[in-house]
């Protein structure tokens, strides 16, 4: 390593080495030498966002120390690594969450005091890093989090968007998209520009032969774009080990513009070149559950998978070890199938630029990667016109051609005749036009496939993938269902309820690191102390989002009220319909009953949120339904605090953190078969809040843990789905009498012009309500009235909600990423203590 300092220069660096900040006054003397030289401010003339920005600068040089170290650390043990490619990493805020897992938040709560802030208000001054659309892309940072904080050797690979998830605003009860620029300022990220990689799109395909009559492929002209790598450190919690999010950002290969052009006169054509090379890197599609074909996300795909496998390929050459030992110290794990196309380019480096034969190479290939499926609607399986790819990539096509021809060879081999199963089966859908279906080609480049709850495993072993699974064997499909980190989801956001669990359980750094210690708090269900201290912690968290609701929409909620929560994107599947149609239900019989009457009903607060994609209609009426609902409920003077409907703008990670912790009742309510997981479900049970949910994803492993006796579950079951959707379209279906009721009124006009929601109305009265909101509808009624009982006894409630958390212990993902590491990626964890000596860096 040219780079590398010479043995006798190297004493008066380890004498010089860097070291952040210890204690109090050293934290504040950082703070305040960043702002008056980092930001060139001073004492005159430092806000909040100043104080925010030198803090986390303060923090930043804590984690790239241990950043080095752990890559020292690891490149010293040559052990084997992950690397987890995900088009999404949903990361929410940094500062807090790297405060925490340092454990140095005191020190800067009371560092920041003294010199004048609060920092609850600094946390605030961050901007989220919202790189994601929802479920997928929090599970990527959820485990980003995990494999730092159980020291295992990962990278996590994605795309350095410009523009993250949009900004929702509600306008008139509609939703706006708001682009987020959110790199004004993000002292997060280390700019690495002397790491890039040059990546090539378009051009054509020429073979040479060589003496001894061996092909070679050579992908030739086109054009070029620019990686630039920006590193994000990940700080694992209560332990040095810090690892690495690479994000790619696009610039024009040429650098600023290209000079040529310029300097002949073409300055606008120079930086329209320019401009088109970051346009690959500049957007987030705001799709999720859903694929939209366009050229630019192919083009953001093997731009992000050709940078990131130069880069794997790159660290492993340096080792110097032979090629079959790839897998040895390399396994790639493949987030849905957005990072397919890394199969065809490995196995593209292999064979074209390194010189194997086919046959090991695509040995090496599959035992290098496993695959994530995501979800079994038809309508997000990713598929790319043969077309396009010519076009884009002609070298990849022709190696999928391959792939495929070998892979229907063997299957003849198994199958003979079988003509159905051939086609069936095929990399390449006989479509007009032909398609290459990217689910098929990431099942056969790897040798794990994983669904994400039991349900989703079992449904992709019968359904979507059934062939496969005569093909390759059952042992190639596993389950590993979802988790979430502990450190965010309780610690960092509900820290009311953390310390008062560490009271029983002997300390936040036991139980967040081995979440099944939770159950140690059942001993105390009963114990009168515990269960005020319980039900204080609620209220709080109540009263803070009553404060926050009261601040951003001028409705006042009382705490006291049920507070039933609905946030997570916008979907039919998700049915956020169902439960808007259950709240207009609830108004109409509200507004039938005498004052009398209506005292005796529990008050409720319906909040809802989430973003509905900008191209999908459907969705964006039911925001608007929603939106026009609580205007009139929340003005009607006969209803008060009887309901309320509440909707959130700009649901968010940071707000997931106010939502989440005060809730009583969160709705998890997908048609069965539909929600592979779900992870917010784990996310409200966790937070000490009850669940009503259909037998759908995680919610039936809940059940199963916390006892059925402690969830709401209402609704048909995922076998039942497909008899009652021919029903609709083939039996006489009648749409349920009380569902009636809440069409006539909204016909009626109670919330605005009908003209406004016909679309959802008639998807279940007139297009086979695909989604069996009439069916179920009955069933949710009864179970929110249950609900209703329930919560009026507050002794039984706060039992069921004590119980739940305790056993809420198998949905950390640290189990998950150890079943991964384990059944998948055959990883160990590296512990910072084994490291001694200089090693070369990453
Ligand atoms: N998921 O968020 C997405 N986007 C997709 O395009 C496909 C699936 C979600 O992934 C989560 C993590 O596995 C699941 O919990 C959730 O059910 C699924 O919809």
């Amino acid at each position: 390593v040219e780079a590398s300092i010479p043995e006798p220069q190297r004493e008066a660096w380890l004498k010089n080495q860097a070291s952040g900040f210890k204690g109090k006054d050293e934290f504040e003397k950082e703070v305040v030498r960043h702002v008056e030289t980092t930001l060139a401010r001073s004492m005159f003339n430092c806000d909040e966002t100043a104080a925010y920005a030198a803090t986390s600068l303060a923090f930043r040089d804590r984690l790239v120390i241990e950043w080095n170290r752990t890559q020292q650390r690891q490149t010293f043990a040559d052990t084997k690594r992950v690397y987890y490619l995900s088009l999404e990493f949903l990361m929410g805020r940094a500062l807090d969450n790297a405060m925490l897992n340092v454990g140095e938040k005191e020190t800067a709560k009371s560092g920041l005091s003294d010199l004048g802030f609060r920092i609850e208000d600094i946390i605030q001054q961050e901007n989220d890093a919202a790189l994601g659309n929802g479920g997928l892309g929090r599970l990527a940072a959820c485990f980003l989090d995990s494999l730092a904080s159980l020291d295992y050797p990962a990278w996590g690979y994605g795309l350095r968007y410009r523009y993250g998830i949009f900004k929702q605003e509600i306008i008139d009860g509609y939703q706006v998209e708001v682009p987020d620029y959110w790199l004004d300022f993000n002292p997060w990220e280390f700019p690495r520009h002397d790491v890039t990689v040059d990546i090539q799109f378009y051009g054509y395909v020429k073979k040479t032969t060589d003496e001894s009559g061996k092909v070679t492929a050579h992908w030739e002209g086109g054009d070029t774009v620019r990686a630039v790598a920006y590193d994000v450190p990940i700080p694992g919690y209560a332990t040095p080990a810090t690892n690495n999010l690479r994000l790619w950002s696009s610039q024009a290969a040429s650098g600023e513009f290209d000079f040529q052009k310029f300097n002949s006169g073409d300055y606008e054509s120079s930086v329209a070149d320019q401009q088109r090379a970051e346009t690959i890197s500049a957007v987030l599609y705001p799709n999720d559950n859903l694929d939209r074909g366009k050229e630019l996300r192919l083009k953001q795909q093997y731009f992000w998978v050709a940078a990131s496998l130069y880069d794997i390929v790159r660290r492993f050459k340096k080792s110097k070890r032979p090629w079959r030992e790839f897998p040895d110290q390399v396994a790639i794990q493949l987030n849905d199938t957005h990072p397919t196309l890394a199969i065809v380019e490995l196995q593209r480096i292999l064979i074209d630029l390194e010189g194997l034969d086919w046959d090991d190479a695509w040995n090496i290939v599959q035992q290098t990667f496993c695959y994530t499926n995501h979800t079994v609607l038809p309508e997000a399986l990713e598929k790319w016109s043969v077309g396009l790819f010519q076009h884009l990539l002609p070298r990849h096509l022709q190696i999928i051609y391959d792939i495929n021809l070998f892979f229907l060879q063997t299957v003849e081999r198994t199958f003979p005749k079988n003509r159905e199963i051939l086609s069936r089966v095929s990399i390449i859908e006989e479509s007009q036009p032909k398609m290459v279906r990217m689910a098929y080609l990431a099942i056969v480049g790897s040798h794990k496939v994983n669904g994400v709850a039991e349900l989703h495993s079992d449904l992709i072993r019968t359904t979507i993938f059934k062939d496969f699974v005569t093909i390759f064997g059952p042992d190639k499909f596993v389950n590993v269902t979802n988790g979430i980190t502990p450190r965010r989801w309780l610690h960092q956001a509900n820290p009311g309820l953390s310390d008062l669990i560490a009271t029983k359980v002997g300390g936040p750094e036991l139980f967040l690191k081995d979440l099944t210690l939770l159950n140690k708090i059942e001993l105390s269900v009963n114990d009168p102390a515990f269960r005020k201290a319980w039900a204080e912690v609620k209220l709080a968290n109540k009263q803070r989002l009553a404060d926050y609701i009261k601040t951003t929409t001028g409705f006042t909620v009382n705490p006291k009220a049920l507070f039933d929560v609905q946030v997570k994107r916008i979907h039919e599947y998700k049915r956020q319909q169902l439960n808007i149609f259950g709240v207009i239900h609830r108004y109409l019989k509200l507004k039938a009953m005498t004052p009398e009457e209506r005292k005796e009903v529990p008050p409720r607060v319906s909040i809802f949120g989430g973003k509905a994609a900008p191209g999908y209609w459907m969705a964006k009426q039911i925001i608007h339904l929603i939106n026009s609902v609580s205007k009139v409920v929340n003005n009607d003077p006969d209803i008060g605090d009887a309901l309320k409907v509440i909707f959130i703008e700009d649901y968010n990670v940071s707000k997931a953190e106010i939502i989440v912790p005060a809730s009583d009742l969160s709705e998890h309510i997908s048609t069965a078969g539909t929600e592979a997981s779900g992870t917010s479900n784990m996310k409200f049970v966790l937070n000490g809040g009850l669940i009503i949910g259909t037998c759908d994803g995680a919610n039936i492993e809940i059940t199963r843990e916390i006892g059925e006796e402690n969830i709401f579950l209402f609704g048909n079951l995922a076998e039942d789905v497909d008899d009652l959707r021919h029903n609709h379209t083939y039996g006489d279906h009648k749409t349920d009498p009380e569902l009636d009721q809440v069409f006539d009124a909204i016909h009626g006009g109670t919330f605005g012009s009908v003209n406004d929601f016909q679309g959802m109305i008639s998807a279940v009265r007139d297009h086979g309500d695909y989604y069996l909101v009439s069916d179920d509808f009955h069933s949710y009624l009864e179970t929110q009235d249950l609900v209703d009982k329930s919560y009026a006894d507050q002794e039984l409630w706060i039992t069921k909600c004590i119980t739940s958390v305790s056993r809420m212990g198998f949905f950390s993902s640290d189990r998950c990423i150890n079943e991964y590491a384990e059944m998948m990626w055959n990883v160990e964890p590296l512990q910072p203590e084994t490291n001694i000596g200089v090693a070369k860096g990453e």
